[in-house]
């Protein structure tokens, strides 16, 4: 054994740990790799980020000969840590994937969430632990809430209570950590649950760190549950030099009005994204925006970007721009699969489809509704997770006179149209909003929900840098229309536009760029206004 400053992983290679190791490399820990029963057998402190579906890391664990490994190695009462699906995985079996069994260490099984509630699956976000016994893991938390991602969730029961450590509400209370000697796991994932999340890891990997923490704070009086969510966006491209830089447009112009015409530069991603973690985003999103026309394999700069954002921020983040199947120059061919593949593998949590939705959204509607698995949405679901896909729609606003003209979702608006119109409806574009096509909003976030997308990035083209506030008919209309959580984008000037989206919509989250590039708005300033108005916001 490699002594005590040295972790095992088990990856089992279906998706990205990768914040994983960066998190463990953050504490000052190296990392050795399971790649044999033997190595779980000779670790000193294992720990089992899981990812993919139930049935499949079963499978894969089978197959490697690890379940054997595993049950032995916690059967010794020897230091493991389970996130999420590696936490699921030590129950006896799950719903998902068909009903399939687990290794059956945690007496329970894994069902999903209960869609009839109207609370949008999968639960996505940050929320408040409750817990039920005192324990070194969760003795730094204090009462700072955590990131979670699942559909599938363990229900605590007077059988696994000498296990349950701590709990959270959604629709009902889950399994949010569970401990027995030195065996623990976490549903929500610590590697992405900002500084929180690192004192847990570090809780787990340094008992001593554990030992000095407070005893667990009594809750605050601020709102309580999941956080709607305040995520801060970068629109990177190439300037006029070569170098990725963030930009940001009005209504989708990114170039300088005047003689220079130049892309508008507001800094470097890197620097901006950290920037952006410590003020307290809870999520970072890249849009590579010229990832339509550019194959995002060939720009390793933006793979780079990924890569070194992750190690220094410890909240999720998305990567979108150009994620759809590819044939190069040389005639080789990438599936969109492998393409996110890369960009996981690079250290996005999740994937953004643009125009490529658009396209697979028209030959569904086009076959009437036949899913036959080819799409870049199905595929990714398929292998990473509903969780891992977000489809984010540019809409531009179409005034009609009368709904009986359109076949498309039509909303009376609260405004009128340049020629007196009442009605409207919302135009997807593809290309970074250059080219309309025939599908609206409305329908393309409930095909994408049917295709296997896990959320929905709403952006809207009218108000995008305007900041007089989110397009809140658009958002109310597509948030209502799907089950999934949707992220209001566009138009954000001030912390009054986020509480009113999330007062007046079904919206998770609300994304903004331009007031934070700018310094307009301080992150932490929405926050203290949301949980001001009554708005659980996540301000540690
Ligand atoms: O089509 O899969 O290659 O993805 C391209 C991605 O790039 C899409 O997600 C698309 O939204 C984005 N994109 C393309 N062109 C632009 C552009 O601005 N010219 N940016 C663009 C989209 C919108 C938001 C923006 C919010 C908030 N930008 O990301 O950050 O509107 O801005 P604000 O708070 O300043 O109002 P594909």
């Amino acid at each position: 054994a490699g002594g005590d400053r040295e972790v095992t992983l088990l990856d089992y290679g279906a998706g990205n740990v990768r914040s994983v190791r960066n998190a463990i490399r953050k504490l000052g820990y190296s990392i050795k790799e399971v790649e044999s029963a033997a190595d779980i057998a000779a670790a000193d402190k294992l720990v089992f980020p899981g990812v993919g579906a139930f049935g499949q890391a079963m499978h894969i664990l089978q197959q490697r000969g690890y379940v054997e490994a595993l049950r032995d190695y916690i059967h010794a009462d020897r230091p493991f840590m389970g996130i999420c699906l590696g936490m699921q995985l030590l129950f006896e079996g799950s719903e998902e994937s068909g009903g399939c069994e687990g290794l059956a260490l945690v007496p329970g099984r894994v069902t999903h969430f209960d869609t009839t509630k109207g609370l949008p699956v999968p639960h996505i976000g940050w929320n408040d632990l409750i817990i039920k016994h005192p324990s070194a893991l969760l003795s730094q938390v204090a009462d700072r809430r955590v990131y979670f991602v699942h559909s599938y969730h363990a229900t605590p029961s007077p059988e696994n209570a000498e296990w349950v450590l701590a709990t959270s509400d959604y629709g009902g209370e889950f399994v949010a950590a569970v401990q027995r000697g030195n065996v623990c796991a976490t549903q929500f994932h610590p590697e992405k649950s900002g500084a929180a999340g690192l004192d847990i890891l570090r809780s787990f990997l340094d008992p001593q760190f554990a030992a000095a923490g407070a005893a667990q704070a009594a809750p605050s009086s601020r709102p309580r549950g999941l956080a709607k969510r305040v995520i801060a966006c970068l629109d990177v491209r190439a300037n006029d030099n070569g170098d990725l830089v963030v930009t940001k447009g009005d209504q989708y112009d990114v170039r300088e009005s005047g003689s220079t015409n130049e892309v508008r530069n507001l800094g470097k991603p890197v620097e901006l994204a950290g920037r952006y973690f410590d003020e307290g985003a809870d999520e970072v999103t890249f849009l590579n925006i010229t990832g339509f026309r550019d194959f995002p394999l060939g720009d390793l700069p933006m793979l780079e970007v990924l890569r070194q954002a992750s190690e220094g921020v410890f909240v999720p983040l998305t990567v979108g721009g150009g994620i759809r199947e590819f044939t190069d120059g040389s005639g080789k061919h990438y599936s969109a699969l492998q393409v996110a593949a890369e960009y996981f593998r690079s250290g996005a949590d999740k994937v953004s489809i643009g125009s490529d939705a658009v396209l697979a959204v028209e030959q569904y509607l086009a076959s009437g509704k036949q899913k036959d698995g080819s799409t870049a949405i199905e595929q990714i679901s398929r292998v990473y997770g509903a969780q891992a896909v977000v489809v984010s729609i540019d809409p531009k606003r179409v005034w009609v006179a009368d709904p009986a003209n359109t076949t498309h979702h039509c909303v009376k608006s609260s405004k009128t149209g340049p020629n007196g119109e009442q009605w409207c409806w919302w135009q997807c574009t593809v290309k970074g909003g250059r080219e309309g096509r025939d599908v609206d909003a409305v329908q393309l976030a409930q095909a994408v929900e049917d295709l296997g997308a896990g959320e929905i990035l709403l952006n809207c083209i009218d108000c995008d840098g305007v900041g007089q506030g989110f397009d809140i008919e658009l958002v109310a209309a597509v948030s209502d229309a799907v089950t999934i959580p949707v992220i209001a984008s566009s138009g954000a000037g001030a912390p009054e536009h986020f509480s009113e989206v999330f007062q007046k919509t079904r919206a998770a989250a609300a994304l903004a760029a331009g007031i934070f590039h700018r310094r307009e708005v301080p992150i932490a300033a929405v926050k203290d206004h949301l949980n001001e108005s009554g708005i659980p916001a996540r301000t540690a």
